[in-house]
């Protein structure tokens, strides 16, 4: 009787993945989140993934969240092995056809002046501002530290608003 269990599972992580994605005309905003913070940190981040269905380019160009004064596009570098920050004045272009993740180590939104520590399981929410599509409301769930491995690389600690 193993296919039936793997058909719930199947459908339970679907019914997650669907209750937390975000469209907009040609954009599927994917899971936007961010992590807990420690107590008196000013900043945090948020990550998302974005897909681009459509045919035209479009550009990530900023937000904000309910719980920061500031929302900063920023990407981070490898300067002489250390990782540093750099805000993307730009934006942040998305390709038609394209996905692009915002994650720990890469790309992040800076959520700068939070007004109290970010708590796993207290999702706040937020917009995301695209060139094309306008701008889109968005909730962020809030994931522990210790949830994905690769937080360890990132440099978010170190980093001064
Ligand atoms: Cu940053």
């Amino acid at each position: 009787m193993r296919l039936p269990i793997a058909f719930a599972i199947s459908v339970a992580l679907t019914g997650v993945t669907a209750a937390h994605e975000f469209k907009t005309g040609d954009l599927v905003i994917d899971h936007p989140w961010s992590r807990t913070t420690p107590s008196g940190a000013r900043t945090g981040a948020g990550y998302v993934t974005v897909t681009n269905n459509g045919t035209e380019t479009d550009r990530l160009v900023g937000g904000s969240a309910e719980i920061s004064e500031g929302f900063e596009l920023h990407t981070s570098v490898i300067v002489d092995s250390v990782a540093k920050m750099r805000p993307l004045t730009n934006g942040l272009t998305i390709p038609a056809g394209a996905t692009v993740t915002l994650e720990p180590g890469g790309t992040h939104a800076m959520l700068t002046g939070i007004k109290e520590p970010i708590q796993k399981g207290k999702p706040f929410a937020g917009t995301l501002v695209f060139e094309r599509a306008g701008e889109v409301p968005i909730e962020f769930m809030v994931e522990g530290f210790g949830v994905r491995p690769e937080a360890a690389a990132d440099a978010h600690g170190g980093h001064q608003p």
